[in-house]
């Protein structure tokens, strides 16, 4: 088996992973004690990716939850999924990073980062072939940016060779409070994209913006936005969990969705995206709009006012009984009618995959994965407000106090620039070829807006 350690770190990464194992639990016919109860082959033949087959033929996640301080893990061991976990996995420490990298990456994470490697450690030897490491978190705090950061870079070190995944929320003020969040942010993207191989990107600001105006939710709060994230990291994980043929393990993830090293932020989407006030029960759904949805800028994971975005690479995958002829159609029909959107310079940069097993409660459901340009927009964004506040050096004294130099804090700057800087440059490449494309080749019939 090519089994993954699941790495859930602060607040708001044990916040998802309790929905996360939740859905999966589910799915593949665990009760809460860690019993399958299914009475299909399908469901149990990959479980061990996910789960350690303990005494008594109980299925126990493999994962290591940590926050370094002790209400969240208190609260997932008290959740309905609760008792699936070794509590002797769940680390916590009593004081928390109070939002600051600095704390978590240099003085209180670090303290407890002998644990947290241990724990994984232990997790990695009880696997036949681990091939990697996932971890969900927010850059946005103390403990999901600095100790998440930290934590990955020991891994890198330990596993060189294992693949690092990441889910990473993006902090939005419309939904936290937070000021040093863009500090937060910046100084974790900056080490993460050393040590990672592909990040998948959950923007909580597009997170708010689906709830409210395509779901309708008056006021959406970290429930919902946690709804939508679950949901998605179910089906972005669908391959590895299910048998199937394309991007069945993270590594081929990541040679088919990284054409350069450091060009490997990931935004996903999800469709048909639903809410419990939003029932999907009454629509009608169907590939085509499956597809449009996807690929509709209201529906993105990741918010944007992105007018010239090149998609470099993207994999959707398609879960339920679709055909794979209306799959196909679908999707050359999308990229036709929006030719300009696809990068040139990278033929079939499309790649679909299907599984036979839809998601709890629906006949039919898509995930996808971009490598587009426009997670450029959103690191603007977070270089605006670091900007903002570092020019009159705002708050820096929480983090030199920890031993942090403004040094530090420019050369993160800088790395982010760069990445943004080399997606424009690699945009560029289409512009040096030869434009052949007629729009008009786009028939009148094809509506790629959402229908929703
Ligand atoms: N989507 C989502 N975002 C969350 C959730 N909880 C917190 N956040 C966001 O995450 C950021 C704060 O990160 P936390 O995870 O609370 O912080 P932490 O990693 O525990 O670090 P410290 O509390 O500073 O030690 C803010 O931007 C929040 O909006 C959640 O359940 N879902
Ligand atoms: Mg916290």
């Amino acid at each position: 088996m090519r089994e993954i350690v699941f790495i859930q770190m602060g607040q708001c990464g044990n916040k998802i992973a309790e929905k996360f194992w939740e859905i999966i639990a589910n799915e593949h016919f665990i009760n809460q004690c860690g019993h399958f109860y299914g009475d299909s082959i399908l469901p149990y033949q990959r479980l061990n990716i996910y789960f350690q087959c303990a005494q008594d033929c109980r299925f126990v996640p493999r994962c290591v939850a940590v926050d370094l301080e002790p209400t969240q893990i208190t609260e997932l061991k008290n959740s309905s999924v609760g008792r699936l976990f070794n509590p002797e996995y769940m680390i916590s420490g009593k004081y928390g990073a109070g939002n600051n990298f600095s704390k978590g990456h240099y003085t209180e994470g670090a303290e407890l980062m002998d644990c947290v490697l241990e724990k994984c450690r232990l997790q990695a030897e009880n696997c036949d072939l681990l091939q990697g490491f996932q971890m969900v978190h927010s850059i946005g705090g103390g403990t999901g940016s600095g100790m998440g950061s930290l934590a990955m870079k020991c891994l890198r070190n330990d596993y060189e060779d294992r693949v690092i995944n990441t889910f990473s929320v993006i902090p939005s003020s419309k939904i936290s409070q937070v000021v040093t969040e863009p500090y937060n942010a910046v100084l974790g993207i900056s080490e993460l994209v050393f040590t990672t191989d592909e990040m998948i990107m959950f923007d909580n600001e597009a997170l708010y913006n689906i709830s409210l105006a395509s779901l309708q939710l008056p006021k959406p709060n970290h429930c919902d936005l946690n709804h939508l994230i679950s949901k998605t990291m179910a089906g972005v994980t669908t391959c590895f969990r299910y048998p199937g043929q394309l991007n069945t393990d993270l590594r081929k993830i990541m040679t088919n969705m990284c054409p350069y090293p450091r060009l490997k932020f990931f935004i996903p989407g999800y469709a048909p995206l639903d809410s419990a006030h939003n029932n999907l029960e009454y629509k009608k759904i169907t590939v085509k709009s499956i597809v449009q949805q996807l690929f509709s800028p209201e529906f993105r994971m990741a918010d944007f006012e992105c007018q010239d975005e090149k998609l470099l690479t993207c994999a959707a995958i398609f879960r339920g009984r679709v055909s794979s002829r209306e799959v196909e159609e679908a999707m050359v029909d999308l990229q036709r009618c929006r030719k300009e959107m696809f990068a040139r310079f990278i033929p079939n940069n499309i790649k679909t995959a299907i599984c036979d097993v839809p998601p709890s409660g629906i006949d039919m459901s898509a995930t996808l994965l971009s490598n587009t340009s426009a997670i450029t927009v959103i690191f603007r964004r977070l270089i605006q407000q670091f900007d903002k506040m570092f020019e009159k050096r705002a708050f820096m004294h929480w983090y030199t106090g920890e031993g942090m130099e403004e040094e530090e804090f420019r050369r993160a700057r800088n790395i982010v620039c760069d990445i943004c800087d080399e997606y424009y440059e690699t945009c560029q490449f289409d512009c040096d070829e030869d434009d052949n494309s007629d729009a008009s080749e786009c028939n009148d019939e094809c509506d790629c807006r959402t229908d929703q």
